[in-house]
């Protein structure tokens, strides 16, 4: 009889994501019957309407009727338009992409999307930060969520990751303290988006555990200069398991193409200001402009031993991470945004990640910060979508063939067939039936476990310190120079004298030196410690390094007026922009430039630039004579956040008027544009910053004596 059977009525699937080489800009959401469909303005219910910019009244001076339904309902559904905010991770921003596999972790996992070479998976990410309300500013110091929803054929894997690898707890249940702790104080709602106060620093300073995520969020880690300048983490380990059953441990990583970079400090608190939407219009910008973000997805593996450790590092403790020398990242495909959303709310705001979303192949381990999050992703939607079927929303739909026997509950929007969603039954002719590994059925590795039922942590949890200290070992002196001014700006803005005192303490249980250059900040005497005695730093978790980056997506203000060399700026534009680097002209007004018979745009004037937006600036020759505040402070801005400057010709005379000494590290001065010029500032911009400079704008805290 089974070659009888119909296929299940099936919750509809939206058309199959393209790759954006073939179809860039159409949407991935199939159209829904009803929605926007026909020429005329309607109701809801499809009764056109002549006029919705006047209600029903008694008279042109009268009181608006009752029976006027098309008021009521327009008023009604925009009443409605607002669905409750994330709890946490409420700011974000979203881009569809295409995931491709290597192949290489053929070995490992039967996961088709990841085993089967140059296999194409669409993808939904979402980036966020974790703190803040929804229109909070994007470049806080805070963690980054990176957050992505794989739709294999083989139905939705998410991997819901963040940009630091390690966690504040060991343990899910200490979620709501940790998060309450972080936000803002419950009285009056107040500080927005941000660690610098006594509620966040009473509990980490209390509460041992969260050393080493505390570390990764004073470093330049929690600053990024954009989501493409982020690397990803899936933090848990996780159970990968091949065809026969044999099974390793993993870390998932994400490697952004374009390099780890970060802002400086008083950038992102100037940018929070003047473009609070500043990750959310690059990531846009870029993909818009063609520049599409790139990440590799890596795996470090590990063996699957009984007490799950390698090296002497607990894989279930999401508080350690296994540095890559000990265990190598090996890339094993690459994920391209290629598609920005076609709308907000149906795409970025709907999309519900769930760590109870894997596929064969890919298992969770006991972490128990893992094992919390897997009941948490499907509760928390049932308040913020509204009830069971936020899986049928367009942008959660998984792109495999769904059966699910599941029922009826709020916005249903399946007209299910049959008498028999239940199983065993000798009714449905459609069924689904089981499906056993054989046809892809997902079958849980046969783990024993055992133990007693106890309230406790393994005693490999209790050691805090030992990471966070070799995490501030691996960093460059930029780096550390950075996490002390972020422990002191921090610290600082805590009421509570016992706090930064009780936090003092636990700096030098990690590191004496950091300690007591954060103290000499808070004006404080440096406690005593015990800090780790052997640590063997890890050099990859550095990011200030000699290495020089892809320039794609940076962006170069030009300064430039009437007289300028606009020929020296078209050889910018020549070599610069097959580099994927975007160069804005910032003149004293809009509108054109024209000279020698060249042609710019002033995209930006001296009102509306601000440093914040480039990566690098040029002061074009015949530039020299310009005089504005703003632009001096545009300069002198750029200078102190260390980033490159160039001036041609008379343009160094700007430099001069700001103060800049035009003989700096990083000051890139020339009588003309030529090769050997725009190569110079491509290399420059390589490096992201000139961090030669830093110690010449503020000397960074010393401890007393040194
Ligand atoms: Fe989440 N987390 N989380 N989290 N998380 C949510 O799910 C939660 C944790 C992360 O872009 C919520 O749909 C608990 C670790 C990201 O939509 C909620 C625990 C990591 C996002 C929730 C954790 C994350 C969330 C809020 C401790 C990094 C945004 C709305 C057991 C590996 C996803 C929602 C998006 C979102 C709970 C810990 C990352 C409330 C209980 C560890 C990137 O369910």
């Amino acid at each position: 009889m089974a070659s009888s059977r119909k296929p299940e009525p099936t919750v509809p699937t939206p058309a199959a994501l393209d790759p954006a080489e073939s179809t860039p800009l159409t949407s991935s959401l199939a159209p829904e019957r009803g929605a926007q469909t026909g020429d005329y303005l309607t109701t809801a219910h499809g009764v056109r309407l002549p006029d919705t910019d006047h209600s029903l009244k008694a008279g042109p001076r009268g009181p608006a009727l009752m029976e006027d339904f098309h008021l009521r309902e327009k008023i009604t559904h925009f009443d409605h338009e607002r669905i409750p905010e994330r709890v946490v991770h409420a700011r974000g921003t979203g881009a569809h992409g295409v995931f491709r596999s290597y192949g290489t972790a053929a070995s490992v996992t039967r996961a088709g999307f990841l085993a089967e070479k140059g296999k194409e998976t669409p993808v939904f990410v979402r980036f966020s930060t974790v703190l803040g309300s929804r229109g909070s500013a994007d470049t806080v110091r805070d963690t980054r969520g990176f957050a992505t929803k794989f739709y294999t054929d083989e139905g939705n894997f998410d991997l819901v990751g963040n940009n630091m690898p390690v966690f504040f707890i060991q343990d899910g249940i200490k979620f709501p303290d940790i998060i309450h702790a972080a936000k803002w104080h419950p009285d009056r709602e107040i500080p927005q988006a941000q660690t610098a106060h006594d509620t966040f620093w009473d509990f980490v300073s209390l509460h041992t555990e969260a050393t080493h995520h505390v570390f990764w969020a004073m470093s330049d880690r929690a600053i990024p200069r954009s989501f493409r300048t982020m690397e990803g983490f899936g933090v848990h380990t996780f159970r990968l398991v091949d065809a026969e059953g044999k099974s390793v441990l993993v870390k998932f990583h994400w490697k952004p193409v374009a390099g780890v970079h970060s802002q400086v400090w008083e950038e992102t608190q100037i940018t929070a200001g003047v473009d609070p939407d500043f990750h959310r219009r690059d990531l846009t910008d870029s993909i818009d402009a063609g520049l599409f973000p790139e990440w590799e997805l890596g795996i470090q593996v590990m063996p699957d031993t009984p007490d799950e450790s390698f090296e002497g590092i607990d894989l279930l403790d999401p508080t350690k991470i296994v540095p890559e020398e000990l265990a190598p990242v090996q890339p094993i495909g690459k994920l391209t945004l290629t598609r920005n959303t076609d709308n907000f709310h149906a795409e970025t705001e709907q999309i519900a990640f769930h760590m109870g979303n894997v596929v064969p192949g890919i298992e969770v381990t006991n972490d128990p910060l893992l094992q919390a999050r897997l009941f948490s992703y499907l509760d928390t939607q049932l308040s913020r979508l509204g009830g069971p079927n936020f899986y049928q929303l367009p942008i959660n739909r998984a792109h495999a063939p769904v059966n699910d026997n599941l029922r009826d509950g709020m916005h249903q929007s399946v007209v299910h067939r049959g008498i028999a969603p239940y199983l065993p039954n000798s009714l449905s002719q459609d069924g689904p039936v089981p499906a056993g590994p054989e046809v892809g059925g997902y079958v849980h590795l046969p783990k024993p476990v055992q133990g007693d039922k106890v309230r406790a942590n393994p005693i490999s949890f209790a050691d805090h310190y030992s990471q966070a200290a070799l995490f501030y070992a691996s960093l460059s002196p930029i780096e550390q120079g950075h996490m002390v001014e972020a422990f002191t700006f921090e610290l600082s803005k805590c009421y509570e004298q016992k706090i930064r005192e009780r936090q003092l303490q636990v700096l030098a249980n990690v590191n004496t030196e950091l300690c007591e250059r954060v103290a000499a900040g808070l004006g404080l005497p440096a406690p005593e410690g015990k800090p780790p005695v052997e640590v063997v730093p890890s050099p990859a978790l550095a990011q200030v390094t000699d290495r020089v980056w892809p320039i794609t997506g940076r962006v170069v203000g030009v300064v430039a007026g009437p007289g300028a060399d606009l020929s020296g700026i078209a050889k910018l534009r020549e070599v610069l922009e097959p580099q994927g680097v975007v160069l804005r002209v910032i003149a004293p007004i809009g509108g054109q430039l024209a000279g020698d018979g060249n042609v710019e745009i002033a995209e930006r004037t001296f009102q509306t630039a601000r440093s914040v937006e480039f990566d690098a600036v040029v002061i074009a020759d015949g530039a020299g004579e310009l005089l504005d505040l703003q632009l001096t402070l545009l300069l002198q801005e750029a200078f102190r956040h260390a980033k490159p400057i160039g001036a041609v010709g008379d343009g160094e005379r700007l430099l001069l008027t700001a103060g800049i000494d035009p003989a700096a590290p990083g000051v890139l001065r020339a009588k003309s544009v030529d090769d050997g010029y725009v190569a110079q500032l491509a290399a420059a911009l390589g490096k992201h910053r000139v961090w030669e400079r830093m110690p010449l704008l503020r000397p960074v805290v010393s401890s007393p004596g040194s």
